[in-house]
């Protein structure tokens, strides 16, 4: 176990990856499919921020272990990504992209806008005991 998760604690920015999500497209609009081959973990749980002020700021804190997979079902938020060395800004506003967040870094949601979805996919049911809500925490959980 220990050795499982000192793996996520040397996780990059690098790691992160915006998905693209197959999808179908006819004159009825679009159908988009996430399947087995998608994403890179099994689907645990599933759910989703709405009604997010444009001033809320969510996030802020890492995760242990959990996978999770942001859609942005409708509208558009900003993802700010720190794995302890580097930082990045990552804008979704395309529900047929996703972005895959690897356990061990640091996620900040912001800058929602009005009537925006977040949907997220976790590879695992909620465990308090999985984040790490602490920035310095997180460095140290990192070996910063
Ligand atoms: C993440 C971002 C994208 C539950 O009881 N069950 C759940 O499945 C979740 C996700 C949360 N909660 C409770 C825990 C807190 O008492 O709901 C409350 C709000 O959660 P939190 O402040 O963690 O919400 P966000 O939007 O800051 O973060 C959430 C996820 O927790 C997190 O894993 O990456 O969405």
């Amino acid at each position: 176990m220990e050795t499982f998760i000192k793996q996520y604690t040397t996780t990059k920015l690098t790691d992160l990856e915006l998905i693209e999500i197959p999808k179908i497209k006819d004159s009825r609009g679009n159908l988009a499919v996430i399947e087995k081959e998608c994403i890179p973990f099994e689907i645990k749980r599933v759910y989703y921020l709405y009604d997010v002020p444009s001033d809320a700021f969510r996030g802020g804190h890492a995760h242990k272990e959990l996978f999770q997979f942001l859609i942005p079902l409708s509208g558009s938020f900003e993802v700010r990504l720190k794995d302890g060395e580097e930082e990045r800004l990552v804008s979704l506003n395309k529900p047929d992209k996703g972005l895959l967040i690897t356990p061990g870094i640091w996620r900040e949601i912001e800058n929602f806008s009005s009537g925006s979805v977040c949907l997220v996919l976790a590879s695992d049911v909620y465990d308090e005991a999985d984040y790490i809500r602490n920035f310095d925490e997180f460095l140290l959980f990192k070996g910063l």
